[in-house]
């Protein structure tokens, strides 16, 4: 598979700063930022700060610095959220995964019972 990442998304804009965001967490590796459209009391996006377009391009081709930094964003924001009873973690990919933006990402959604996903 090859991942062709293209730096003029919108995720690529606001790590450039070209676009402002409302951050809940930033380290070397990763920030993480409130979803324009919240689906929950809590939604926000964690991505990584290089160039990967897709969770299994990520999985693949970064550090495991990079991974590491990504996983302890989550955990961060999983605790100053405050998403103790439970939360959704969603990486939409590609086409097939009704992926809009082509950075990858991983929303935490939470902050009240959501419905169930899959049957
Ligand atoms: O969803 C992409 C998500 O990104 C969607 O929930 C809206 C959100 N979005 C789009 N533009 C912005 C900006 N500028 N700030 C914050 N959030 C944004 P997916 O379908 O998973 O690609």
């Amino acid at each position: 598979m090859d991942f062709d990442y293209d730096d003029q998304n919108i995720f690529a804009k606001i790590l450039r700063g070209e676009i402002p965001n409302k951050t809940v967490f930033e380290n070397d590796h990763a920030l993480a930022f409130d979803d324009l459209y919240p689906q929950a009391p809590v939604h926000v996006l964690v991505i990584p700060k290089g160039p990967y377009m897709s969770l299994d391009h990520f999985a693949r081709d970064a550090s495991a610095e990079e991974q590491v930094g990504f996983m302890a964003a989550i955990s961060e924001v999983c605790a100053m959220t405050g998403v103790d009873a439970g939360f959704r973690a969603v990486a939409n990919t590609r086409e097939h995964g009704v992926q809009d933006v082509p950075h990858f990402h991983m929303h935490i959604i939470g902050g009240k019972a959501l419905g169930r996903m899959l049957p």
